[in-house]
């Protein structure tokens, strides 16, 4: 999912399009378990044995070998067999410059199904195949669309069974099709399966090494809190909807993001509000400072496409303009 099977880069979806933002993301932990017992159980397992791993996945603690990852693997590289999906992408908005910022990849059915539809299909047998083939899909999809921003890709940890070894198919994805690897941002999605800090760390010198930005996913919730972005220090954070909604009228709400806004600028984290929906939380935010936010408000996600930045919903500086759009 988004999850780690959001290592899957998977994740986003959107199983209840009439909803909110959150619905749209689909990789609530809640979500994940409505979705597939199957997927949960992958994400929330142990990592598999890794001994007889084929080469070029070695396991951390040399232990005994596990068919599931051998086959995992081999899927990896010869592009395994694979339920048809694709990709809407949705923008994250820059309000001080008036221009998107970043595009993300939210995983859809062929016929523009939600994430539901997709992830129902995802089973411990195809997880980690799934999760390239999201990664790939993306960077495919971006390249063809002639993505010119950030492209973030939501990714769950659990699903990278050796970091540096995971990563070639998304970098062989980037060479082929000419998309930078600076442009691409891995979102984290935690939840308590992400319980091996090393492992997690490992993941993330790799992508830092390979040029990836990192960002922490649903921020301020459950296990995506403080004490993560202190471990991890990411490169951005997406501050959790639960916080933007009703930010106009809900004083606490609007103080505690503007403080993770100005914890952003003082330690050098881009910092991203989630979930904005209406114009009076366009301009409470912007009040608090806030400068990146994504949300139905802006735009929806886009199906195979792209919202360009004269397609936005911006509301002029002053704060006294309407939503147009969305
Ligand atoms: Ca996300």
């Amino acid at each position: 999912m988004s999850t780690p099977v959001d290592t899957l880069s998977l994740l986003p979806g959107d199983s209840e399009p009439e909803g909110c933002d959150r619905a749209d993301k689909g990789h609530g932990r809640g979500r994940v378990d409505a979705v597939n017992p199957n997927l949960v159980s992958v994400l929330r397992g142990p990592p598999p044995d890794k001994g007889d791993a084929p080469p070029g996945v070695v396991a951390a603690d040399g232990s005994g070998a596990a068919s599931r990852v051998r086959r995992a693997c081999a899927a990896c590289r010869e592009g395994g067999e694979l339920f048809p999906f694709t990709m809407a992408f949705q923008p994250i908005v820059d309000l001080q410059e008036g221009r998107i910022d970043a595009y993300e990849a939210l995983v859809r059915g062929p016929a523009n199904e939600g994430a539901a539809h997709v992830l129902g299909q995802v089973t411990p047998d195809n997880t980690y195949a799934f999760d390239q083939a999201c990664r790939v899909k993306a960077i495919e999809l971006a390249a063809r669309l002639g993505i010119d921003r950030q492209l973030s890709i939501n990714f769950l940890p659990n699903a990278v069974y050796e970091p540096k070894a995971c990563i070639q198919t998304t970098l062989r994805a980037a060479t082929r099709t000419g998309f930078p690897r600076d442009r691409l941002t891995f979102e984290i999605l935690e939840s308590e399966s992400i319980a091996d800090t090393a492992h997690l760390m490992a993941i993330i010198s790799e992508y830092r090494r390979q040029g990836f930005k990192i960002a922490l996913d649903d921020f301020a919730t459950g296990y995506s809190g403080l004490a993560r972005l202190a471990e991890l220090k990411p490169d951005i954070i997406k501050v959790d909807r639960v916080l933007a909604q009703d930010c106009d009228k809900d004083r606490v709400r609007l103080a505690i993001i503007a403080s993770l806004i100005a914890l952003g600028t003082e330690i050098g984290v881009k910092v991203v509000i989630e979930g904005v929906e209406h114009a009076s939380e366009v301009r409470a935010l912007r009040s608090a400072g806030a400068r990146f936010v994504q949300g139905f408000h802006f735009a929806r996600p886009m199906f195979e496409g792209i919202a360009r930045d004269s397609d936005i919903a911006w509301i002029d500086p002053g704060g006294a303009g309407a939503a147009t759009g969305a």
